[in-house]
């Protein structure tokens, strides 16, 4: 894949870790809150080869309540201000749905946003195309707090196919560059396991949008439904969901532990050949 900017961090396969400043995240809620010890995350997950980092001051697991503009500004305010203090080797991109808050990280550095709504803040879309920066159209059924209640899709690869190619042709006539989207299917927003298996398996579909594609299994509830584990012991099976991922064509895989998952993807593609 030619990788042109805004992307230029983007090495397809490559990983992006996850920075999660919340008090309530499905797997690591609490873990990285004070400013120090985010940075402290932020520096290691760069050190073991994660390419961006993901920083996120909302979480949309199941049945999440949404938090306020103010509570999100205020848990990302001191990160990123010690993040633009003391910059970590990888780009930064900001998890958010808000084009507030995005303002806010893209001030400090950020490269690129990634919003789980696609562009549903009618501000959002025109934001990323007057700084030039990358963003990541995601596709979610519903809202966090209910989109786990029995979703439905007549063929779920189709539906959120034609959905990303939607939101692709908004954000491009809303003024951004092609070449600064990625899509993501949206793993387990408003999906069953099967709806998640069955998108896992026919990624090809929207990979072949022509835009990079990023896939967020990492920990997440079909690896406890493939594996039997709870969300604390997920690793082999997200690595290895990941790694099913990257042979359909996935370019970016979100992730919690990115040296286990960058090794994987090195050996995956030493053995392959010619690149994963
Ligand atoms: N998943 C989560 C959050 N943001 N963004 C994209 N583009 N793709 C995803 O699959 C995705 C995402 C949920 O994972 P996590 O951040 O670990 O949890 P929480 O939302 O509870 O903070």
């Amino acid at each position: 894949m030619i990788v042109t900017p805004p992307l230029t961090w983007l090495d397809a396969p490559c990983v992006m870790g996850i920075l999660n400043v919340t008090p309530d995240s499905f797997s690591d809620g609490g873990a990285h809150v004070e400013p120090q010890v985010a940075i402290a995350r932020a520096r290691a997950m760069a050190a073991e080869g994660a390419v961006i980092l993901d920083v996120g001051a909302e979480s949309t697991r199941p049945g999440a309540y949404p938090v306020s503009e103010d509570v999100e500004i205020a848990r990302l305010t001191p990160v990123l201000a010690a993040l633009r203090d003391d910059p970590p080797p990888a780009p930064l991109s900001v998890d958010t749905r808000r084009a507030s808050v995005a303002a806010l990280a893209l001030d400090a550095g950020a490269v690129l946003v990634n919003d789980v709504t696609a562009g549903a803040d009618p501000a959002m879309l025109p934001l990323v195309a007057g700084r030039g920066v990358g963003i990541c159209l995601m596709h979610m059924r519903g809202e966090p707090l209910t989109m786990q209640d029995d979703p439905r899709y007549g063929d779920v690869v189709s539906e959120v196919t034609a959905f990303l190619e939607g939101r692709m042709a908004a954000a491009v006539s809303a003024g951004v560059s092609e070449q600064a989207i990625i899509l993501d299917p949206g793993i387990g927003f408003g999906k069953s396991a099967a709806h998640n298996v069955a998108l896992l398996r026919g990624l090809g579909a929207i990979v072949a949008l022509g835009r990079p594609v990023l896939v967020g299994v990492s920990r997440k509830g079909v690896v406890g439904v493939l594996t039997g584990r709870e969300a604390g012991d997920r690793l082999a099976g997200s690595v290895g969901a990941g790694l099913a991922a990257v042979e359909n064509g996935a370019a970016v895989l979100r992730v919690h532990d990115v040296g286990a998952t960058v090794d994987a993807l090195r050996a995956f593609a030493g053995v392959r050949g010619g690149g994963a």
